[in-house]
This record gives C-alpha cells, structure tokens and sequence, in this order.
C-alpha cells in the first residue's frame, strides 16, 4: 500500500511526498493540524493541508528568516515572531547570546503542543528563559505595541485561513509603529512562480511598500514550498539589508548554519528578471 501526501499548487500542478505513518492529527478551533512520517523529507507539519515544515529542508527557512535581519541589526536584542509556533524561528534566534526578549505570538494554542509532543526538532527550544508565548491573533496583539521591538519575524502561514490577517496594511501599519526607530521587519513572502501565488506575493509587496521607506526582497530555494522558489521580505524604518550588512561582525559570532552564509546574504537580494518586475508592478 502506498500512503501520499499532496499539497495542489494549481488545478494542474501538485507536489507529493511518500508517507510512512501519520503521527497525528487533530482539528483544532483555527485549522487542521497534521504530522507525518515520510522518507524523503523526515518527519512533517502541515495545516490545512499545506506543508509548513519538513525535518529536510526547515533549516532553509528558519536560517534565512532569521539571519538576514540579525546580521543587518547589530543590536536586535528584543524581538517579536508573530506565527511561528512550530518553534523553528525561535530555535534560531536562541542563538543569539544579544537575544534578551523573544515574545511569540500564535494564535492557535494546539499547532505548540502538537509541535513541542512530535517536532522536538523544531520545537525543543521553546522552554528558552527569554521565549514567552501568547496565545494570540497577531493581528490584534500588534495594535497595542508602540516602540516595543528591535525586529519583527512574520512567519505566518498562507495569505488565507488564520493567517489572513497578517497579509494586511493595517497589520503592517501596526509593524511599523512597534518598531523601534531602527527597527525591521521580515516576513514570508510567498512564492512569485504559480500565478496564485505571484499574485499573493504582490499584494502583500505592495501594501509592505506602502508602510516602510525601506522594502527589499530575497529569496532562498525551499524544496518542500509551493515551486521550491520561496521569497522572503525586509523592511525597515532606516536600515538597508545590504549597505548596513556587516559580514565580519556576524561572522566573529559563530554561529554555524547549513544554509546561510554571509557571502549568500548578499547573493540572496539579487533577483531573476522576472520578479524583480513583478516587484516594479507594484512599487
Ligand atoms: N510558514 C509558512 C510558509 C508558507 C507555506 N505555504 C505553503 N506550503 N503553501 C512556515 C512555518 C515555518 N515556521
């Protein structure tokens, strides 16, 4: 018997992946929440149905979300995910002897448990002394914060279901005042090759755009995501990803990574053709 996970990409195009066992799965007040076993990419989160995480291929995400900006922000030491509750983001940031704050805030109290029960790879660092959780919608949570963070981490899941709200210009507005005055936030950016997913990707560039003076893109090729060609986002109220980018200074950390490297900080801003004009459409 053979047991498939698939993820539709388009009405025409799907990815699988062989599945040995499902570990668990449960429907909890936001989504559907799925774990897997598989032998090509390990052990496996998904959420109504799309992929989120992967044993294989999270250390591309994870690195690239949360390094770009710590090497630009010298001085991130309080820092806000928003999503996240796989724990993968906070994994990374714990890195950081600087990290003083990390506030995680996700909405759906279950994806933690099911994540800290089967994804102890992911999720094995959320008893850090400097993590506290909410339980919260992002989207509302931000509202109340002025000047509180040095850098915001939007990982959320898709521009629908719960993560909706995270896609929004009052959402990125509220960023923006949380910041403090050099502060910066990254988010995920969805992929710019399937239509669907181009046309998700603009909307949040543009309404990103519109609440920071400083917005640029990079990506990085995750196996497990919707094309393999994922984007991610960097905005700033002053500092620029690549011109403040100190690469000796986040090097002299030690910090070992299987992806990110400082030589691919800079070589992850450059575009191909055809995103980069998808950008210029809504800039
Ligand atoms: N964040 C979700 C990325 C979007 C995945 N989209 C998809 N498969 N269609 C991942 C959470 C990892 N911490």
């Amino acid at each position: 018997m053979e047991l498939w996970f698939s993820e539709r990409y388009t009405p025409n195009a799907q990815f699988s992946i062989r599945v040995d066992k499902q570990i668990f799965s449960t429907q909890s007040e936001f989504q559907r929440i799925d774990i897997f076993d598989s032998p090509e990419f390990g052990r496996f989160l998904a959420l109504d149905g799309y992929l989120m995480c992967t044993e294989k291929d999270e250390f591309i995400y994870h690195e690239m979300i949360v390094h770009v900006p710590m090497a630009v922000h010298k001085n991130a030491r309080k820092i806000l995910v928003i999503g996240g509750g796989d724990g993968g983001v906070v994994r990374e940031l714990v890195r950081y002897d600087r990290v003083e704050t990390i506030h995680l805030v996700e909405i759906d109290p279950e994806v933690v448990q099911a994540c800290k029960n089967y994804m102890p790879f992911t999720a094995g660092w959320l008893n850090d002394p400097r993590v506290t959780i909410f339980y919260e919608d992002g989207l509302k949570y931000i509202r109340r914060q002025v000047e509180e963070y040095d850098l915001i981490i939007v990982d959320s899941t898709d521009p629908f279901g719960p993560g909706e709200g995270l896609f929004t210009k009052e959402f990125y507005g509220n960023c923006f005042k949380a910041l403090k005055e050099d502060g910066v936030m990254v988010n995920q950016h969805e992929s710019p090759f399937y239509e669907n997913d181009a046309v998700a990707m603009q909307r949040a560039h543009k309404r990103i755009v519109q609440s920071f003076p400083i917005s640029r893109v990079y990506q990085a090729h995750i196996p497990s995501y919707s094309s393999g060609h994922w984007l991610f986002g960097f905005a700033s109220k002053k500092l620029h990803p690549l011109r403040d980018f100190d690469p000796e200074s986040w090097k002299a950390l030690n910090i070992k990574t299987r992806y990110y490297t400082t030589v691919l900080h800079t070589g992850c801003f450059a575009l191909p053709a055809y995103v980069e004009e998808l950008l210029r459409e809504v800039e």
